[in-house]
């Protein structure tokens, strides 16, 4: 499993990290260890076999929280 954690300027609050939690879940190989919404990030763990940090990064972009390159 790889770990990362991935800044983005738009979450606010705790329901940010919520929302973001919710999306990751549908996806497959991939899990949400953590989240910081005063520091606007989330830490994930995924399993670069089954899922691509660009198809994360598009979910994350979908649901309103576009990631810091
Ligand atoms: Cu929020």
């Amino acid at each position: 499993m790889e770990q990362i954690t991935l800044e983005a300027p738009d979450i606010s609050c705790e329901h940010c990290i919520m929302s973001i939690e919710k999306a990751i879940s549908k996806l497959e190989g991939v899990r949400c260890l953590s989240g910081d919404p005063a520091g606007r990030v989330v830490t994930l763990e995924y399993d670069p076999t089954v899922m691509d940090l660009s198809t994360i990064e598009g979910t994350l972009e979908e649901e309103g929280y576009p990631v810091r390159k």
